[in-house]
């Protein structure tokens, strides 16, 4: 797989469908058959790109020499992390899983396969912008968890701009609890809290993703998709669209081992942010500040090419806009403007946002 090939030189009818609208993912655009063969022209990539735009995910081997060592090192690694005969004696059974968040920040392994550079080429390309890792997590069981979209809890400004390279460190049993994921979801609505009727603000604590299930379920069910069991041998790996419902199967067989890393990606030049803990429409945004595992960088948020702060309401136009309840919110809109801007440019906001309760969030 030679993800880096030079994608210059395509038609230029390909090109005009292409570029028409930057801000949808290549491999999501209604236009996809105008220029795939044009852009993807090694047909293992226009194979990925066909299935990631029509059925939201491709299978791939993932594409390091190395594999099997890194993932017997990173299983030596991290087993001791977990609490295993808690987990084998209530955990399984209540339907909770064991995982371990951004263990690349101390594991070279588990950098390594989220910076692998053959993945983040292929990402780039099938997105269109450079796709960064920002968040890995290892599952030496499954998580049991509820079929969900990353998009209620990773989106971007534009969206869909997201996506999951889950890879198998071991062969993956089917009663070990294997990932199940619904072919063609992606393309369904992404659903956000206006939709299902809910206002984030004055809640006493942030939403989990129950809040979508009876939506999801009543979906799935609407379009009679059966779901999809991803029973892979070690080293092969998953990529999923923003929006496919995916989750952890159940562990029928609680001594098994499922032992897995998700690394998700973000495309450059996006806003970053959780739409289960916004109002969007309201300007109730949760933002995230995510680093690039690359660079060890924060992945900026930036609104079609500019940041975040110089184009936020009062950025331009210099006047008071509504009132937030809390102490902040007396001061005139100016001056709360300039203070949330001082926040954001020196990654102070996320302090104040969790030193206020979260029915205070600074607008
Ligand atoms: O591996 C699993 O059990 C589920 C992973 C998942 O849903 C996720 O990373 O979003």
């Amino acid at each position: 797989m030679n993800a880096a090939a030079s994608d210059g030189g395509v038609d230029a009818e390909a090109a005009r469908y292409a570029r028409l609208a930057p801000g949808i993912p290549l491999i999501e655009s209604p236009f996809f058959e105008r220029f795939a063969n044009a852009y993807f022209p090694e047909p293992d990539i226009l194979d990925i790109a066909r299935r990631l735009n029509q059925d939201g995910y491709a299978v791939i081997r993932f594409p390091d020499p190395d594999f099997d060592r890194v993932a017997a090192d990173i299983r030596t690694a991290l087993h001791p992390r977990f609490d295993w005969r808690r987990w084998r004696e209530t955990g399984w059974a209540s339907g909770d899983g064991m995982r371990e968040a951004d263990c690349w920040t101390f594991n070279a392994n588990v950098k390594r396969i989220a910076c692998n550079e053959i993945v983040q080429s292929l990402l780039s390309r099938l997105y269109g912008r450079p796709m960064r890792p920002f968040q890995t997590l290892n599952f030496p069981v499954s998580t049991q968890q509820y079929y969900h979209s990353d998009a209620v809890h990773f989106s971007t400004v534009p969206q869909r701009f997201m996506c999951g390279v889950w890879v198998a460190l071991e062969d993956v049993a089917v009663d070990a609890g294997p990932l199940v994921y619904f072919p063609g979801s992606h393309k369904w609505p992404i659903v956000d809290n206006e939709t299902i009727g809910l206002c984030v603000a004055g809640r006493n604590a942030p939403p989990n993703q129950t809040i979508y299930h009876d939506y999801w379920n009543a979906l799935v069910a609407e379009h009679g998709v059966r779901p999809s069991h991803f029973t892979p041998k070690k080293g092969e790996a998953l990529i999923w669209a923003a929006n496919l419902l995916h989750g952890g199967g159940r562990q029928r067989n609680p001594e098994a081992t499922r032992w897995s890393q998700v690394t998700h990606y973000y495309g450059e030049d996006c806003l970053y942010l959780t739409p289960m803990w916004s109002d969007i429409a309201t300007g109730n945004i949760y933002f995230r500040r995510m680093i690039d595992i690359t660079t060890g960088r924060e992945l900026e948020n930036r609104y079609c090419g500019r940041p975040l702060a110089d184009v936020l309401p009062g950025a331009t136009h210099h006047r008071a806009t509504h009132l937030s309840p809390s102490a902040i919110g007396a001061l005139s809109g100016d001056l709360r403007q300039w203070m949330k801007r001082a926040l954001i440019r020196t990654g102070l906001i996320g302090v104040a946002r969790a030193a206020r309760p979260f029915t205070e969030r600074f607008r």
